[in-house]
Protein backbone atom coordinates (compact mmCIF):
# COMPACT_ATOMS: atom_id res chain seq x y z
CA UNK A 1 0.00 0.00 0.00
CA UNK A 2 0.76 3.18 -0.79
CA UNK A 3 2.84 5.20 1.97
CA UNK A 4 1.37 9.13 2.13
CA UNK A 5 3.81 12.09 1.98
CA UNK A 6 1.89 14.50 3.48
CA UNK A 7 2.44 17.61 2.00
CA UNK A 8 2.18 21.34 3.59
CA UNK A 9 2.79 24.13 0.75
CA UNK A 10 3.97 27.78 1.68
CA UNK A 11 3.52 30.61 -1.04
CA UNK A 12 0.32 30.90 -3.69
CA UNK A 13 2.69 32.56 -6.25
CA UNK A 14 4.14 31.16 -9.35
CA UNK A 15 7.00 28.08 -7.78
CA UNK A 16 4.39 27.51 -5.28
CA UNK A 17 2.15 26.07 -8.62
CA UNK A 18 4.89 24.40 -10.45
CA UNK A 19 5.47 22.22 -7.19
CA UNK A 20 1.71 22.06 -6.36
CA UNK A 21 1.48 20.33 -10.48
CA UNK A 22 4.19 17.84 -9.37
CA UNK A 23 2.68 16.87 -6.39
CA UNK A 24 -0.41 16.11 -8.09
CA UNK A 25 1.55 13.99 -11.36
CA UNK A 26 3.79 12.27 -9.12
CA UNK A 27 2.35 8.77 -9.20
CA UNK A 28 1.61 9.39 -13.01
CA UNK A 29 4.68 9.16 -14.08
CA UNK A 30 6.53 7.30 -11.61
CA UNK A 31 6.29 4.24 -9.80
CA UNK A 32 7.62 5.30 -5.88
CA UNK A 33 6.18 3.81 -3.04
CA UNK A 34 4.56 7.68 -1.76
CA UNK A 35 1.78 9.05 -2.50
CA UNK A 36 1.91 13.23 -2.15
CA UNK A 37 -1.65 14.59 0.03
CA UNK A 38 -1.75 18.09 -0.35
CA UNK A 39 -2.62 18.43 3.13
CA UNK A 40 -2.56 22.74 3.62
CA UNK A 41 -1.65 25.21 1.41
CA UNK A 42 -0.29 28.46 3.84
CA UNK A 43 -0.36 31.78 2.43
CA UNK A 44 -1.24 35.05 4.50
CA UNK A 45 -3.55 36.20 1.73
CA UNK A 46 -6.85 34.13 2.76
CA UNK A 47 -8.91 34.63 -0.52
CA UNK A 48 -6.03 33.81 -2.67
CA UNK A 49 -4.76 30.59 -0.82
CA UNK A 50 -8.86 29.79 -0.49
CA UNK A 51 -9.18 29.77 -4.51
CA UNK A 52 -5.51 28.39 -4.81
CA UNK A 53 -7.04 25.22 -2.59
CA UNK A 54 -9.60 25.00 -5.00
CA UNK A 55 -7.83 24.33 -8.28
CA UNK A 56 -5.19 22.35 -6.45
CA UNK A 57 -6.92 20.56 -4.69
CA UNK A 58 -5.41 21.36 -1.19
CA UNK A 59 -7.22 19.85 1.76
CA UNK A 60 -7.11 23.26 3.87
CA UNK A 61 -5.87 27.01 4.24
CA UNK A 62 -3.38 27.97 6.93
CA UNK A 63 -2.67 31.70 6.95
CA UNK A 64 0.37 31.21 9.28
CA UNK A 65 2.68 28.87 8.36
CA UNK A 66 3.66 28.18 12.33
CA UNK A 67 0.41 25.77 11.94
CA UNK A 68 2.17 23.57 9.87
CA UNK A 69 5.38 23.14 12.15
CA UNK A 70 2.66 21.73 15.34
CA UNK A 71 0.54 20.09 12.70
CA UNK A 72 0.44 16.17 13.25
CA UNK A 73 -0.58 15.62 9.67
CA UNK A 74 1.97 17.33 7.84
CA UNK A 75 5.13 15.35 7.18
CA UNK A 76 6.68 18.04 4.38
CA UNK A 77 7.04 21.75 4.45
CA UNK A 78 7.73 22.94 1.37
CA UNK A 79 9.02 26.82 1.32
CA UNK A 80 8.10 28.76 -2.46
CA UNK A 81 7.57 32.36 -0.49
CA UNK A 82 10.20 34.97 -1.28
CA UNK A 83 13.42 34.48 -0.11
CA UNK A 84 13.48 36.76 3.29
CA UNK A 85 11.69 33.87 4.95
CA UNK A 86 13.46 31.00 4.01
CA UNK A 87 15.87 30.73 6.98
CA UNK A 88 13.58 31.24 9.40
CA UNK A 89 10.49 28.45 8.39
CA UNK A 90 13.45 25.75 6.79
CA UNK A 91 14.99 26.10 10.26
CA UNK A 92 11.57 25.93 12.47
CA UNK A 93 10.31 22.93 10.12
CA UNK A 94 13.27 20.98 10.46
CA UNK A 95 13.46 21.64 14.80
CA UNK A 96 9.81 20.27 14.35
CA UNK A 97 10.87 17.33 12.81
CA UNK A 98 9.61 17.96 9.44
CA UNK A 99 11.57 17.18 5.86
CA UNK A 100 11.94 20.58 4.29
CA UNK A 101 11.94 21.75 0.72
CA UNK A 102 12.60 24.98 -0.66
CA UNK A 103 12.93 27.39 -3.30
CA UNK A 104 15.99 28.82 -4.60
CA UNK A 105 18.28 30.50 -3.77
CA UNK A 106 18.56 29.17 -0.67
CA UNK A 107 18.55 31.94 1.73
CA UNK A 108 19.77 35.65 2.38
CA UNK A 109 22.84 34.65 2.22
CA UNK A 110 25.66 31.68 3.34
CA UNK A 111 25.35 32.82 6.90
CA UNK A 112 21.76 32.07 6.76
CA UNK A 113 22.56 28.87 4.43
CA UNK A 114 24.65 27.74 7.06
CA UNK A 115 22.18 27.65 9.91
CA UNK A 116 19.41 25.99 7.66
CA UNK A 117 22.49 23.33 7.04
CA UNK A 118 22.73 23.01 10.92
CA UNK A 119 19.21 22.77 11.22
CA UNK A 120 18.60 19.61 8.69
CA UNK A 121 21.32 17.91 10.06
CA UNK A 122 20.94 18.05 13.65
CA UNK A 123 17.47 17.34 13.45
CA UNK A 124 18.11 14.60 10.20
CA UNK A 125 15.59 15.58 8.18
CA UNK A 126 15.25 14.60 4.28
CA UNK A 127 15.91 17.99 2.40
CA UNK A 128 16.58 20.03 -1.25
CA UNK A 129 16.87 23.23 -2.95
CA UNK A 130 14.79 23.35 -5.90
CA UNK A 131 17.58 23.74 -8.67
CA UNK A 132 15.12 22.66 -11.31
CA UNK A 133 17.19 23.24 -14.33
CA UNK A 134 19.23 19.95 -13.03
CA UNK A 135 16.09 18.21 -13.93
CA UNK A 136 15.87 19.04 -17.64
CA UNK A 137 16.95 15.93 -19.36
CA UNK A 138 19.46 17.48 -21.63
CA UNK A 139 20.99 18.96 -18.87
CA UNK A 140 21.12 15.43 -16.60
CA UNK A 141 22.62 13.99 -19.63
CA UNK A 142 25.47 16.82 -20.34
CA UNK A 143 25.97 15.69 -16.57
CA UNK A 144 26.26 11.80 -17.73
CA UNK A 145 28.23 12.61 -20.56
CA UNK A 146 30.96 14.26 -18.28
CA UNK A 147 30.94 11.42 -15.90
CA UNK A 148 31.72 9.25 -18.35
CA UNK A 149 34.82 11.07 -19.10
CA UNK A 150 33.50 12.00 -23.03
CA UNK A 151 35.23 15.39 -22.60
CA UNK A 152 38.44 15.14 -20.86
CA UNK A 153 40.54 17.32 -19.07
CA UNK A 154 38.15 20.83 -18.72
CA UNK A 155 39.35 24.31 -20.09
CA UNK A 156 36.43 26.93 -20.54
CA UNK A 157 32.98 26.88 -18.72
CA UNK A 158 30.72 29.70 -20.21
CA UNK A 159 27.27 30.73 -19.17
CA UNK A 160 24.47 33.10 -20.05
CA UNK A 161 21.08 33.60 -18.01
CA UNK A 162 19.60 36.83 -19.95
CA UNK A 163 15.72 37.98 -18.98
CA UNK A 164 14.19 42.03 -19.99
CA UNK A 165 11.17 42.14 -17.60
CA UNK A 166 12.37 45.12 -15.50
CA UNK A 167 14.18 47.60 -18.64
CA UNK A 168 11.20 49.99 -18.32
CA UNK A 169 11.71 52.44 -15.48
CA UNK A 170 7.93 52.36 -14.70
CA UNK A 171 8.05 49.06 -13.23
CA UNK A 172 7.42 49.05 -9.69
CA UNK A 173 9.69 47.54 -6.81
CA UNK A 174 8.69 45.41 -3.70
CA UNK A 175 5.11 44.35 -3.18
CA UNK A 176 3.15 40.24 -4.08
CA UNK A 177 4.45 40.57 -7.84
CA UNK A 178 7.87 42.25 -7.31
CA UNK A 179 9.66 41.34 -4.23
CA UNK A 180 12.80 40.08 -6.70
CA UNK A 181 13.12 43.80 -7.39
CA UNK A 182 13.46 44.51 -3.39
CA UNK A 183 16.77 44.07 -2.12
CA UNK A 184 15.40 43.62 1.56
CA UNK A 185 12.88 40.81 0.37
CA UNK A 186 15.22 38.87 -2.46
CA UNK A 187 18.72 39.35 -0.47
CA UNK A 188 20.08 40.65 -4.20
CA UNK A 189 19.34 41.01 -7.59
CA UNK A 190 19.93 38.95 -10.84
CA UNK A 191 22.62 36.98 -8.97
CA UNK A 192 20.29 35.07 -6.26
CA UNK A 193 17.62 34.81 -9.13
CA UNK A 194 19.44 33.64 -12.32
CA UNK A 195 23.51 32.99 -11.46
CA UNK A 196 22.13 30.51 -8.75
CA UNK A 197 20.90 28.65 -11.47
CA UNK A 198 24.11 28.92 -13.45
CA UNK A 199 26.34 28.26 -10.84
CA UNK A 200 24.23 24.98 -9.60
CA UNK A 201 24.34 24.00 -13.00
CA UNK A 202 27.95 24.88 -13.47
CA UNK A 203 29.00 23.15 -10.21
CA UNK A 204 27.18 20.24 -10.58
CA UNK A 205 28.89 19.67 -13.86
CA UNK A 206 32.16 21.03 -13.82
CA UNK A 207 33.06 21.00 -9.92
CA UNK A 208 33.40 23.76 -7.09
CA UNK A 209 34.16 27.37 -7.75
CA UNK A 210 37.52 28.60 -5.80
CA UNK A 211 37.39 32.21 -6.94
CA UNK A 212 35.62 34.83 -9.11
CA UNK A 213 35.92 38.24 -10.06
CA UNK A 214 32.57 40.40 -10.54
CA UNK A 215 31.14 43.43 -11.94
CA UNK A 216 27.56 44.22 -11.03
CA UNK A 217 25.26 47.29 -12.32
CA UNK A 218 21.70 48.89 -11.20
CA UNK A 219 20.63 50.38 -14.44
CA UNK A 220 17.70 51.63 -13.14
CA UNK A 221 18.48 53.21 -9.81
CA UNK A 222 15.19 54.43 -8.09
CA UNK A 223 11.86 53.14 -8.53
CA UNK A 224 8.44 53.73 -6.78
CA UNK A 225 7.77 51.07 -4.06
CA UNK A 226 4.22 49.10 -4.67
CA UNK A 227 3.90 48.93 -0.53
CA UNK A 228 5.15 52.14 0.52
CA UNK A 229 3.97 54.38 -2.82
CA UNK A 230 7.00 55.99 -2.33
CA UNK A 231 10.06 56.47 -5.10
CA UNK A 232 13.02 54.40 -3.21
CA UNK A 233 16.54 53.42 -4.12
CA UNK A 234 17.17 50.54 -6.01
CA UNK A 235 19.53 47.77 -4.44
CA UNK A 236 19.60 45.40 -6.50
CA UNK A 237 21.76 44.05 -9.01
CA UNK A 238 19.88 44.46 -12.19
CA UNK A 239 23.07 42.86 -14.02
CA UNK A 240 26.03 40.79 -13.03
CA UNK A 241 29.21 39.33 -14.81
CA UNK A 242 31.98 37.36 -13.22
CA UNK A 243 34.85 35.37 -14.36
CA UNK A 244 35.58 32.35 -12.30
CA UNK A 245 38.20 30.32 -11.52
CA UNK A 246 37.21 26.51 -10.98
CA UNK A 247 38.85 24.15 -8.42
CA UNK A 248 39.99 21.56 -11.21
CA UNK A 249 41.79 24.56 -13.09
CA UNK A 250 39.19 25.52 -15.90
CA UNK A 251 38.31 29.09 -16.49
CA UNK A 252 34.23 30.02 -16.10
CA UNK A 253 32.42 33.49 -17.30
CA UNK A 254 28.67 34.09 -16.14
CA UNK A 255 26.65 37.15 -17.76
CA UNK A 256 22.93 37.78 -15.71
CA UNK A 257 20.85 40.43 -16.89
CA UNK A 258 17.41 41.66 -16.54
CA UNK A 259 18.07 44.16 -19.18
CA UNK A 260 18.72 41.73 -22.32
CA UNK A 261 16.02 43.30 -24.89
CA UNK A 262 14.33 40.17 -26.56
CA UNK A 263 16.06 37.38 -23.81
CA UNK A 264 12.61 36.18 -22.00
CA UNK A 265 14.60 33.15 -20.30
CA UNK A 266 17.50 32.59 -22.17
CA UNK A 267 19.89 30.21 -20.21
CA UNK A 268 22.74 28.31 -22.00
CA UNK A 269 26.15 27.26 -21.24
CA UNK A 270 29.16 25.87 -23.07
CA UNK A 271 31.39 23.33 -21.54
CA UNK A 272 34.74 22.43 -23.80
CA UNK A 273 37.61 19.80 -22.81
CA UNK A 274 40.56 18.45 -24.76
CA UNK A 275 38.34 15.14 -25.87
CA UNK A 276 34.75 17.23 -26.52
CA UNK A 277 32.12 20.03 -25.54
CA UNK A 278 29.24 20.57 -24.60
CA UNK A 279 26.05 23.30 -25.48
CA UNK A 280 22.80 23.50 -23.56
CA UNK A 281 20.07 26.62 -24.44
CA UNK A 282 16.94 26.78 -23.13
CA UNK A 283 15.22 28.12 -25.64
CA UNK A 284 15.50 24.60 -27.20
CA UNK A 285 15.44 22.29 -23.86
CA UNK A 286 14.95 19.07 -25.91
CA UNK A 287 18.42 19.22 -27.56
CA UNK A 288 21.83 18.78 -26.07
CA UNK A 289 24.98 19.70 -28.21
CA UNK A 290 28.10 16.99 -28.36
CA UNK A 291 30.83 17.71 -29.98
CA UNK A 292 32.62 14.56 -29.52
CA UNK A 293 36.64 15.10 -30.76
CA UNK A 294 37.83 11.70 -28.97
CA UNK A 295 35.66 8.89 -28.87
CA UNK A 296 35.35 7.41 -25.49
CA UNK A 297 34.79 3.55 -26.67
CA UNK A 298 37.93 3.39 -28.92
CA UNK A 299 40.12 5.86 -27.26
CA UNK A 300 40.25 6.86 -30.89
CA UNK A 301 39.71 10.62 -32.46
CA UNK A 302 37.24 10.89 -35.04
CA UNK A 303 37.85 11.58 -38.46
CA UNK A 304 38.05 15.15 -39.28
CA UNK A 305 35.92 15.36 -42.49
CA UNK A 306 33.77 13.54 -39.92
CA UNK A 307 33.57 15.77 -36.37
CA UNK A 308 31.24 18.26 -36.17
CA UNK A 309 27.96 19.37 -33.51
CA UNK A 310 25.89 16.70 -32.92
CA UNK A 311 22.25 18.08 -31.95
CA UNK A 312 20.72 15.52 -29.87
CA UNK A 313 17.01 14.87 -29.43
CA UNK A 314 16.97 14.07 -25.77
CA UNK A 315 13.71 12.29 -26.03
CA UNK A 316 14.32 8.53 -25.94
CA UNK A 317 13.72 6.66 -23.33
CA UNK A 318 17.50 5.95 -22.77
CA UNK A 319 17.71 9.73 -21.92
CA UNK A 320 17.33 11.19 -18.37
CA UNK A 321 13.93 10.94 -17.32
CA UNK A 322 12.17 10.04 -20.32
CA UNK A 323 11.14 6.34 -20.06
CA UNK A 324 8.62 8.03 -17.37
CA UNK A 325 6.95 9.78 -20.43
CA UNK A 326 5.74 9.27 -24.08
CA UNK A 327 7.31 7.77 -27.30
CA UNK A 328 10.17 8.44 -28.51
CA UNK A 329 10.42 12.12 -30.63
CA UNK A 330 7.79 13.82 -28.00
CA UNK A 331 9.02 16.16 -25.88
CA UNK A 332 8.35 17.27 -22.22
CA UNK A 333 7.95 20.97 -20.48
CA UNK A 334 9.75 23.15 -17.91
CA UNK A 335 6.75 21.58 -15.39
CA UNK A 336 8.41 18.39 -15.59
CA UNK A 337 11.54 19.40 -14.14
CA UNK A 338 9.36 19.70 -11.24
CA UNK A 339 8.29 16.55 -11.76
CA UNK A 340 11.64 14.89 -11.71
CA UNK A 341 13.19 16.84 -8.89
CA UNK A 342 10.20 15.60 -6.48
CA UNK A 343 10.78 12.42 -7.81
CA UNK A 344 14.20 12.17 -7.41
CA UNK A 345 13.80 13.58 -3.52
CA UNK A 346 10.83 10.66 -2.90
CA UNK A 347 13.23 7.97 -4.14
CA UNK A 348 15.88 9.50 -2.40
CA UNK A 349 13.82 9.04 0.87
CA UNK A 350 13.17 5.60 -0.09
CA UNK A 351 16.29 4.13 -0.92
CA UNK A 352 17.84 6.42 1.43
CA UNK A 353 20.10 8.22 -0.99
CA UNK A 354 19.20 11.81 -0.81
CA UNK A 355 18.81 14.05 -3.46
CA UNK A 356 20.83 16.49 -4.58
CA UNK A 357 21.17 19.45 -4.23
CA UNK A 358 20.58 18.83 -0.99
CA UNK A 359 20.93 22.18 1.58
CA UNK A 360 24.73 21.06 2.21
CA UNK A 361 25.32 21.38 -1.58
CA UNK A 362 23.18 23.89 -2.44
CA UNK A 363 25.20 26.10 0.26
CA UNK A 364 28.30 25.67 -1.77
CA UNK A 365 26.47 27.75 -4.17
CA UNK A 366 24.75 30.05 -1.70
CA UNK A 367 28.47 31.15 -0.86
CA UNK A 368 29.57 31.82 -4.65
CA UNK A 369 26.55 34.20 -4.84
CA UNK A 370 28.06 35.76 -1.32
CA UNK A 371 31.71 35.61 -3.38
CA UNK A 372 30.32 37.15 -6.40
CA UNK A 373 28.22 39.90 -4.88
CA UNK A 374 31.78 40.62 -2.48
CA UNK A 375 33.57 40.87 -5.44
CA UNK A 376 31.25 42.93 -7.01
CA UNK A 377 31.48 45.35 -4.41
CA UNK A 378 35.37 45.88 -3.95
CA UNK A 379 36.30 45.22 -7.22
CA UNK A 380 38.74 42.07 -6.70
CA UNK A 381 39.13 38.99 -6.83
CA UNK A 382 37.04 36.85 -3.70
CA UNK A 383 37.69 33.03 -2.83
CA UNK A 384 34.40 31.07 -1.97
CA UNK A 385 36.31 28.64 0.49
CA UNK A 386 36.16 25.77 -2.00
CA UNK A 387 39.31 23.82 -2.88
C1 LIG B 1 12.77 35.12 -12.54
O1 LIG B 1 12.09 35.80 -13.52
C2 LIG B 1 12.48 33.63 -12.61
O2 LIG B 1 11.13 33.41 -12.36
C3 LIG B 1 13.34 32.91 -11.57
O3 LIG B 1 13.00 33.28 -10.25
C4 LIG B 1 13.19 31.42 -11.74
O4 LIG B 1 14.01 30.70 -10.83
C5 LIG B 1 13.57 31.06 -13.19
O5 LIG B 1 13.50 29.71 -13.39
C6 LIG B 1 12.68 31.80 -14.15
O6 LIG B 1 12.83 33.17 -13.92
Amino acid sequence: MAKELRVGLIGCGFMGRTHSNAYRRLNNFFDVEHRPVLKAICDTNEPKARQYAQTWGYERVETDWRNLLTAKDIDLIDICVPNVAHAEIAIAAAQAGKMVCTEKPMAMNAAQAEEMVRAVEMAGVPNMVSFNYRRVPSISLAKQIVDEGRIGRPFHYRALYLQDWTISADVPQGGDALWRLDARVSGSGVTGDLLAHSIDTAMWLNGPIARVMAKAETFVKERKHAVSGQVEPVTIDDACMFLAVFANGSMGTFESTRYARGRKNFNTFELNGADGSLYFDLEEPEYLQFFEYKQKETGKKTASHLTGWRKIHTTNSEHPYMSHYWVPGTCIGYEHTFLNALADFVEGIEKGTPAQPNFRTALQTQRVCDAVIASARRSEWVDTGAE
